[in-house]
């Protein structure tokens, strides 16, 4: 039978969320992380487990079909890989720091400093944008570490919360792009992997939905429902239940995490009470 082969990372900081995705879009695997290979138990995929730098090229190479890894590590590592979705996890941003103590006159700063990174290929094509001359150094760990021992004046590194910059005392100065974890894959898919592949991004899409939604109960006066309803996104539109008291009914809609406090205190002000907020487990439209 055919399978999508799957490359995850191993461990690490997306080994989690990438195993908990694929259990919440309902992929069970018969043997755990343990191994460098999983079989779906419920759904025709193998998971191929490895560090995240070598997932690029088992994709191109066509030893996997897809895998989940970090937007910068596609930029870094590839130019063939198409992104197939965005997963909405390990956030963050690839950035330029420099010693807290020089004063940063914009990107012509760097001319002719000695940057350290991991990423030298992302940092070159931002250079040769901003028309900057500047020594790239390729070091793999610790890049943190480099200005202060005296390697490199810059450093061009992942920041997350920014406090691995603040204590090796160094400032954030250039966002040069920001990343999340993705889904990518090659370019010669079988008609049949590609099936399969389209069925797990029904169930990724249905699922992240979810995750970025809140299903919400509330009792409303029946005066005031054409204020709360006009407040509501929803999907459609509300749904709306008579209370068995007189005069009051009961809404329920869905609201989406990023206008969430906002909508909520506006419902407040509208005359909701009883809000209730729910998580939602799957959201197909
Ligand atoms: O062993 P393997 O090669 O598979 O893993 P790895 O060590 O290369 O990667 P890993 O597990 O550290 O990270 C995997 C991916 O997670 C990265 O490629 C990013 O896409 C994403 N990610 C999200 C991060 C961070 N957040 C992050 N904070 N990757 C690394 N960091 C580092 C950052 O470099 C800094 O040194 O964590 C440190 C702490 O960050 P602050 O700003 O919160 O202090
Ligand atoms: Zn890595």
């Amino acid at each position: 039978m055919v399978k999508l082969r799957i490359a995850i990372q191993k461990s690490g900081r997306l080994s989690e969320k990438s195993l908990q995705l694929l259990s919440d879009c309902g992929i069970n695997l018969s043997n755990g992380s343990r191994t460098l290979l999983a079989a779906g138990k419920n759904f025709p995929v193998e998971i191929l487990f490895l560090r995240d730098d070598d997932i690029p090229g088992y994709i191109e190479d066509g030893v996997a079909d897809v895998g989940i890894l970090g937007e910068n590590v596609v930029l870094e590592k590839s130019t063939e890989l198409k992104i197939l979705s965005r997963l909405n996890f390990a956030r963050c941003r690839m950035s330029i720091a420099i010693p807290r103590s020089e004063e940063y006159t914009g990107p012509q700063y760097l001319k002719g400093k000695r940057i350290a990174t991991s990423y030298p290929k992302i940092l070159q094509n931002y250079l040769d944008q901003n028309n900057i001359k500047a020594d790239i150094h390729e070091i793999l760990g610790s890049v943190e570490i480099a200005p202060s021992i005296g390697l490199a004046g810059a450093i061009f590194d992942i920041v997350s919360t920014g406090s691995t910059l603040l204590s090796n005392g160094l400032k954030e100065v250039e966002i040069v792009l920001k990343s999340e974890a993705v889904l990518v894959g090659g370019n010669n898919m079988t008609e049949e992997k590609q099936q399969i592949l389209d069925k797990m991004l029904f169930r990724m899409n249905a699922v992240m939905k979810a995750r970025t939604n809140r299903y919400v109960l509330l009792n409303a006066p029946n005066e005031n429902l054409d204020k709360i309803v006009s407040i509501l996104p929803g999907m459609k539109s509300p749904t709306i239940v008579p209370l068995a008291e007189e005069g009051w009914s009961a809404v329920h809609s869905v609201i989406g995490e990023e206008r969430f406090w906002d909508i909520i205190d506006q419902l407040k002000e509208a005359g909701a009470q009883g809000l209730l907020v729910i998580p939602i487990e799957k959201m197909v439209l």
